[in-house]
C-alpha cells in the first residue's frame, strides 16, 4: 500500500519500510510514521537489530519541499533522527537511489549504513538556499572529515556510493537483490559480530584539531565561485560549529542558522525553480493521458551551429539522427564541430569516447535531395528544420516536407522570432506543425520554447513536451507572437539598455548593474557572444516591415554596420584580446557613442545603477504581464523557467516574474507609469494586467 511507513519482522531484525511515492519525502506523516514504526521495533522483543529502508525507486530524498514556507509541524525532523541515534538496537539504514538532504541525514543518525551499487549519496539543501538542518552539518564531518564535509555541503553534489565508502560515509556497499536484502544481511553480520555501536555524534576524531583558519579560507574560495549566494556561506559556519561546540550546542547553531536560510528570499526563489522547473511541464489545458507519438528516428534540416546542437540532443539518448543540408561543406563543418564538442565533454571527464563514438555514428549527415535524404525524411517521426530565419524558404521547405513525410510525422520549426502559423499553412498538415525553439547552443542550453501553434494537435503538444523532457530540456509551451516569450522580453531589455547608453551610460555600466543583480554577464557582453549581426539584421529586418515596436538604427546598428560583431571578430561593444573572451572597454566605442548622441542631439547624463537596472528589468516585467494577457504564456511559472533556463536570470531570484512579486507590483507600476512619463514609448505603457493586480493587492503568483 502506499503512503505507508510500516514495521515489520524478518527472523531477528525489525523492518522499517517508507512507502511514499515518488520520493519518499519527510513530509509530516512520514515523520510521524518513523517514530512510530521505531517504537514498535523497539518494543518487539524478538526484534535484536532494524533495518530502516524504503519502497520505490529511491531512498528518502529529503524533507518535503513543499512544506517549506508553512509553519513547521512536529515531530521536526532533528527530533526523529535523535531517537533513531539513541536506539539502544542497532539500525542499519539500507540505501538505494538517492539518499539526499533530510534522508542522508536521517541515516547518519542510524548506527549503520549501508548501499547498493550506483547509489548517491548527498546533502543538496544548498540548491535550495538552504543548509542541511537536521544535524548533516554536524555528523558528516565527524564522519568524512571537515574538508570533504565542507566541500559537499557548501556545493550540493552528491557522491556515489564507492566514494562514500571510502569517505567513512557509509560503512558497507552491497550488491544484493534489494537495500532490504543488503541491510537484513548487514544486520545478521552486526549481530554475529555483535560489532559497537559508535554514533557519529561520538566520532570526534575526524574534527580534532581542526586548523581554525580552515573555515577563512574556505570562505575565501567560495567567495570567488559564488556570487551572491547567502548560504553557502552559512554552511561554512554551520561545519565551523561542528568543529568548535560540542554536539547538542553545534545541533543549536545549525538550527539557527537553518531558520535564518530558510526565511531569505533567496531559499523561496531557489524553491520555486526548482518545483517550477517540473512543474511548467504540466501544461494548462492539456488532457491528462494525452498520447504521445512515436520519437525513433528524426531528421534535422540545416547542419549550422543550431541544426548540429540539435542533432546531437538527439544522438545522446540514442535516435538516430540525419542531418540534411544542401551543401557538403556545410556537412563536413558541422560533423567537425560536433566531433569537437564531444571531444571537449571528454576533455571534462564528462563523456568517454566510446560514448562519443556510439552518439556520432547515430550521426548521419546527408546531401538534400539525395536518394537517402529523401527516405530519411520519409521514415523519420520528427522532423526539425533549422534553416536561417527566412519565411519563404521555411515555407518552401515545409511544403516539401508535407509531400515527402510520412502521415503522422511531427514537422517542426526552430525559428525564433517567424511566425509559426505561417510556415504550418504551407502544409496541408498545420495540426502536426509545431516550433521547438532551440537556444544557442542547443547541445548545451536548457530552455526549449514549444510553440504551440494554431492548429496544433493536443498529441502533438504532449509528443513535443515529452520529447523535451527526453532530451534533458525544460520544455516550456508558449503561444506565437514576435519572439514567443523569452525573445519578446529580451527585445525590451535590449532597448532599453540601449537607450541607456545613447543617455550617458557605458555599455559596461549597464552590464555591471545586470551582472550585479545576479545576470552571468550583461547583455552588451551578451550580444558580443551571439553576434552583433544577429540583432542587427533582426532589427533591419523589423525596420524595413514597418513594424511598430522596432528600434530606429542604434549605436548598435552602427557597431555591426562597421563590421564589429563582437568576439567572432575580436571587436563588438567591446575589444578582445586575440583568442580571448574578457569584454575589454573600448575608446573607438565611447568616440562612435558620443557620436551618435551628437547627431541626435542628446547631452549625455550621469545615469544611477537604480535606474538603469528598473529600466531593463521592469521592462521585461511590464512586457510579461502583456505576454500573460496575451495568453502567449500561461502562467507566470512558464516565463519564470524560460529567462533562468534560457538568459541567466538568477535562479536564487525565482524568475521575472517571482521576483516582481517579491519587489512588490505597486512600486513596479509606479516606476514603470515615471518611465512612460518620462520617456513615452508604448512598450512603457502600464500593462492592464499590472495595473489590476496592483490595485488589487495581489502579485503574478495569484493568477
Ligand atoms: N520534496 C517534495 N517533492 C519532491 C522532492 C522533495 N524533496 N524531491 C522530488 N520531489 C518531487 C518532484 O517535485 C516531482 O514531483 C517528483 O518528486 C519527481 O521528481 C532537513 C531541509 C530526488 C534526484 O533537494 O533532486 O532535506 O512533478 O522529477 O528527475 O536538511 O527530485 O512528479 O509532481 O525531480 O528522478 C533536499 C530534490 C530537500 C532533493 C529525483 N532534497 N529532489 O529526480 O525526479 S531539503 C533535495 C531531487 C532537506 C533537510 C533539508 C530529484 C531527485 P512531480 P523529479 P527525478
Amino acid at each position: 500500500m502506499n503512503n505507508e511507513v510500516r514495521y515489520a519482522r524478518e527472523g531477528r531484525t525489525g523492518v522499517i519500510t517508507v512507502n511514499f511515492p515518488p520520493v519518499n519525502a519527510l513530509s509530516v506523516a512520514v515523520r510521524a510514521g518513523l517514530l512510530e514504526a521505531l517504537e514498535a521495533g523497539l518494543e518487539d522483543a524478538d526484534a535484536e537489530a532494524l533495518v530502516l529502508t524504503t519502497a520505490g525507486r529511491t531512498f528518502i530524498a529529503g524533507a518535503d519541499i513543499r512544506e517549506f514556507g508553512k509553519p513547521p509541524q512536529s515531530p521536526i525532523l532533528g527530533d526523529v533522527i535523535a531517537r533513531f541515534e539513541a536506539s539502544p538496537k542497532p539500525v542499519v539504514a539500507a540505501l538505494h537511489g538517492t539518499a539526499l538532504g533530510g534522508g542522508l541525514e536521517l541515516a547518519l543518525g542510524c548506527a549503520f549504513r549501508v548501499a547498493l551499487p550506483g547509489t548517491k549519496l548527498g546533502l543538496p539543501e544548498v540548491k535550495l538556499g538552504l543548509l542541511p538542518g537536521a544535524g548533516g552539518t554536524q555528523r558528516l564531518p565527524r564522519l568524512a572529515g571537515v574538508r570533504k564535509a565542507l566541500e559537499m555541503i557548501t556545493s550540493g553534489d552528491p557522491v556515489d556510493a564507492a566514494e562514500a565508502l571510502e569517505l567513512g560515509i557509509i560503512d558497507a556497499v552491497m550488491d544484493a537483490p534489494s537495500a532490504l536484502e543488503a541491510g537484513l544481511h548487514f544486520a545478521r553480520q552486526v549481530l554475529a559480530e555483535k560489532r559497537p555501536v559508535r554514533p557519529a555524534r561520538e566520532r570526534s576524531e575526524r574534527i580534532a584539531g581542526t586548523d581554525p583558519t580552515l573555515f577563512a579560507a574556505f570562505r575565501e574560495e567560495l567567495g570567488a565561485r559564488v556570487r551572491n549566494l547567502f548560504s553557502p556561506f552559512r554552511c561554512v559556519d554551520a561545519v565551523e560549529a561542528a568543529c568548535t561546540l560540542p554536539f547538542e550546542d553545534g545541533l543549536k547553531r545549525e538550527r539557527a542558522l537553518f531558520l535564518e536560510c530558510m526565511a531569505s528570499p533567496q531559499r523561496a526563489g531557489l524553491i520555486h525553480a526548482f518545483l517550477g522547473e517540473r512543474e511548467v511541464a504540466k501544461v494548462p489545458g492539456l488532457p491528462a493521458g494525452t498520447p504521445i507519438r512515436p520519437l525513433r528516428s528524426v531528421a534535422v534540416i540545416g547542419a549550422g551551429t543550431m541544426g548540429g546542437g540539435i542533432a546531437m540532443c538527439f544522438a545522446n539518448i540514442g535516435i538516430p539522427v540525419t542531418l540534411l543540408d544542401s551543401g557538403r561543406e556545410a556537412l563536413d563543418k558541422s560533423e567537425a564541430a560536433i566531433r569537437r564538442a564531444y571531444e571537449g565533454m571528454i576533455r571534462k571527464d564528462r563523456l568517454t569516447s566510446v560514448e562519443m563514438d556510439s552518439r556520432l555514428t547515430l550521426i548521419r549527415p546527408a546531401l538534400s535531395g539525395q536518394a537517402d535524404s529523401e527516405q530519411a525524411l520519409a521514415e523519420a517521426d520528427v522532423i526539425v528544420e533549422a534553416v536561417f530565419e527566412d519565411l519563404v524558404v521555411k515555407r518552401e521547405i515545409f511544403a516539401r516536407l508535407d509531400a515527402v513525410c510520412k502521415p503522422g510525422a511531427i514537422l517542426a520549426t526552430n525559428t525564433s522570432t517567424l511566425d509559426v502559423n505561417a510556415i504550418a499553412a504551407a502544409t496541408h498538415r498545420p495540426q502536426d506543425v509545431v516550433g521547438l525553439h532551440f537556444f544557442s547552443p542547443a547541445n548545451v542550453m536548457r530552455l526549449l520554447e514549444v510553440v504551440r501553434a494554431e492548429h496544433t494537435a493536443d498529441d502533438v503538444l504532449a509528443t513535443a513536451m515529452a520529447l523535451a523532457k527526453r532530451i534533458g530540456k525544460v520544455g516550456v509551451p508558449v503561444g506565437v507572437c514576435y519572439g514567443f516569450v523569452g525573445n519578446r522580453m529580451l527585445h525590451q531589455r535590449g532597448r532599453e539598455a540601449i537607450a541607456l547608453v545613447d543617455e550617458g551610460a557605458s555599455p559596461q555600466h549597464v552590464d555591471a548593474v545586470l551582472t550585479g543583480f545576479g545576470f552571468p554577464m550583461g547583455p552588451f557582453a551578451m550580444n558580443d557572444l551571439a553576434g552583433l549581426d544577429v540583432g542587427w539584421r533582426i532589427r533591419e529586418e523589423r525596420r524595413k516591415a514597418g513594424d511598430s515596436d522596432s528600434l530606429p538604427v542604434t549605436w548598435l546598428d552602427r557597431l555591426a554596420e562597421g563590421g564589429r560583431f563582437g568576439q567572432k571578430t575580436g571587436a563588438g561593444v567591446y575589444r578582445y584580446e586575440p583568442g580571448g573572451h574578457t569584454p575589454l572597454p573600448d575608446p573607438a566605442v565611447e568616440a562612435l557613442v558620443e557620436e551618435h548622441r551628437h547627431a541626435r542631439g542628446i547631452t549625455p547624463r550621469p545615469v544611477s545603477d537604480q535606474e538603469i537596472q528598473e529600466r531593463c528589468l521592469y521592462a521585461m516585467v511590464n512586457e510579461g504581464a502583456r505576454i500573460l494577457e496575451e495568453g502567449i504564456a500561461a502562467r507566470p511559472l512558464d516565463i519564470d523557467m524560460i529567462w533562468i533556463h534560457g538568459y541567466g536570470f538568477p535562479a536564487y531570484r525565482g524568475g521575472p516574474m517571482f521576483w516582481a512579486d517579491q519587489v512588490g507590483l505597486p512600486g513596479i507600476l509606479e516606476a514603470v507609469r515615471g518611465f512612460h512619463d518620462r520617456l513615452g514609448g508604448t512598450h512603457w505603457r502600464p500593462a492592464p494586467l499590472l495595473e489590476r493586480l496592483a490595485a488589487e493587492g495581489r502579485g503574478f503568483r495569484d493568477l
